[in-house]
């Protein structure tokens, strides 16, 4: 599948555009969206260029969702949440804005709204 290497990732991932980084490890990042639907919205991406979930290989899959893994753990405790929630979008008919794999991690509590996009 098609991957732009001048998507707005892969320039957080060359430092070539700030973010808030949260976490990194040899294969993945993960960083505070820019636009957060709750309070600790972060993402978490592949190191690798990958366009999406229909795109990746069996080791990004496993690292990217370990790190989905830690940062749930760890949005439990930084936030105080009571649960989390894990989106994650594919093409543009599919919500997809950002044409590089990432996984949303949500911190929840109980009767609390997901703020809309943007
Ligand atoms: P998507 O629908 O999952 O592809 O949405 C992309 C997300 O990337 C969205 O939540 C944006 O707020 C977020 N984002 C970001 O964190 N930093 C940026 O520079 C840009 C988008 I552009």
């Amino acid at each position: 599948m098609d991957y732009d290497p001048d998507n707005i990732f892969a320039k957080i991932l060359r430092g070539e555009i700030p973010a808030t980084r949260v976490y990194e490890d040899d294969d993945t990042l993960a960083f505070m969206d820019i636009m957060p639907r709750a309070d600790g919205h972060l993402l978490v991406i592949p190191k690798t260029p990958c366009r999406n979930l229909l795109d990746a290989s069996p080791e990004q899959m496993a690292a990217v969702m370990q790190t989905v893994q830690k940062m749930g753990r760890a949005v439990m405790k930084a936030f105080d949440a009571q649960g989390v929630t894990v989106q994650q979008f594919n093409e543009a008919a599919g919500g997809q804005e950002v044409f590089h794999l990432h996984f949303h991690v949500l911190p929840r509590r109980e009767g609390d709204r997901l703020r809309p996009p943007g």
